[in-house]
């Protein structure tokens, strides 16, 4: 694209803000400190590299064999870089425990340690990159239904110690980095029918987070996601949004949000001042369901951006963890991440180009009407100008030129797997 043109579309824009009292550069600098938490695993359809030939299980599931995933951790690496070259700004990268680098041998998951990521934390310090963490409940011969509320002590105990472990590695990782890793812990445990011990399972999944967080630490946090249902467990979810708003704001936890958790109607962008009340951080997980939780590439629709417009007219930039948890498996899975990581930081860019002190004079004095019709007016404002401009000034494509890089990295790379 025409660098000139570019900049005279950025400069008309930048007038037409300023007449709304909106400085355009301000929103840019802004936008640079937006550092989404990229989940790694789109690259293999979270399939990770434990040598445990079982299939993806705990309620979530990809569909689709486009040719080209990740099927190491080389791949995963190159991948990743190659995401975040097309990406304006400087992202983290969310690790899943069973991403580890085993070096072809079997640890199991009450086994693992911080030297199995001791190449991760080389390779993010390398790039810049700082990494969050996850526990890995699912796809494992001990998850079944149930796996921290499960009332068989060993099976519950594995998990225990392998959640254990996964905050020790996350408190290594944050110490390393010399930022705190922001661990995320969700669960499938559920009942694919109707039960009768409700409180029992619940009860258990409690003390198991007790035991879990008898540990304190200083350099990662802890979240904690629910779910409406996974596939198979329809019935009954132990770890629901309820649950854990209760056990978070008991405990001092974060609660993480996942866009493709809630009833369909529900609104995840107005639960997060609600959070932010009682809450201190709030952690994301920007996904699309598509009638249900399918994890679709993020795209650029009214629910991501009246989420980003909650977090920034709740003044909450930096109290939000905003990562992305999609993962499809039917098209070009770099392309997937391109498209879902500008997607959302185009939200985030529009957000904070909204007339917000304009809309809220015009609140506080009452005038519905024309709050509605500025709302409408913001719209159509020239926020993709600014966007091509944040793009430019990143050094990476700007608009549908990262379409050609990510079918270049197919032909040259993907095709050859
Ligand atoms: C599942 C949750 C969870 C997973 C990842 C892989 O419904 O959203 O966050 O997607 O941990
Ligand atoms: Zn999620």
């Amino acid at each position: 694209m025409n660098e000139k043109t570019i900049n005279q579309a950025y400069e008309t824009a930048k007038e037409r803000y300023a007449a709304l009292g909106i400085d355009t550069e301000k929103a840019l600098a802004a936008m640079q400190d937006v550092h989404l938490s990229m989940h790694c695993w789109q690259t293999d359809d979270v399939t990770g590299f434990e040598d445990l030939s079982g299939s993806l299980s705990g309620g979530i599931q990809t569909t689709g064999n486009y040719p080209g995933r990740a099927r190491n951790i080389d791949e995963v690496r190159a991948d990743i870089l190659e995401a975040m070259s097309l990406i304006p700004g400087r992202h983290r990268l969310s690790l899943h425990e069973i991403y580890g680098d085993f070096n072809g041998k079997k640890v199991d998951r009450d086994q693992v340690e911080l030297k199995h990521f001791q190449s991760w934390i080389d390779w993010g310090a390398e790039h810049g990159i700082m990494l969050d963490f996850n526990s890995t409940s699912f796809s494992h011969p001990k998850s079944g239904n149930l796996t921290l509320a499960n009332p068989d002590d060993g099976i519950r105990g594995f998990w225990i110690e392998h959640t254990k472990r996964c905050r020790a590695i996350a408190e290594g990782i944050g110490k390393a980095q010399g930022d705190p890793c922001i661990m995320n812990l969700w669960i499938h445990d559920g009942s694919k029918d109707i039960t009768v011990c409700r409180m029992k399972y619940r009860q258990l999944l409690k003390e198991s987070l007790d035991e879990i967080f008898s540990t304190e630490y200083t350099h990662m946090k802890d979240c904690l996601e629910s779910k409406v249902f996974g596939i198979g467990l329809e019935s009954y979810t132990v770890g629901s949004n309820d649950f854990y708003i209760a056990y978070a704001t008991r405990n001092n936890k974060i609660v993480t949000l996942d866009t493709g958790h809630f009833h369909p109607t529900e609104s995840t962008a107005d639960k997060v001042s609600s959070l932010l009340v009682f809450s201190p951080e709030v952690m994301l997980h920007v996904s699309r369901p598509v009638r249900w939780d399918s994890d679709h590439v993020t795209i650029m629709n009214d629910e991501t951006l009246d989420l980003c417009k909650e977090i920034v007219r709740c003044d909450a930039l930096g109290k939000v963890h905003i990562g992305l948890d999609f993962f499809d498996a039917s098209i070009n899975r770099i392309g997937a991440y391109v498209i879902g990581s500008r997607a959302t930081q185009k939200c985030m860019l529009q957000a904070l180009l909204e007339p917000l002190g304009t809309l809220r004079k015009y609140e506080s004095e009452d005038r519905g009407f024309e709050r509605l019709a500025l709302l409408e007016e913001a719209k159509s404002l020239p926020w993709n100008a600014v966007w091509d401009m944040f793009c430019l000034r990143n050094g990476v494509p700007v608009g549908e030129d990262y379409i050609k890089y990510v079918e270049d990295y197919e032909k040259n790379v993907l095709s050859k797997r």
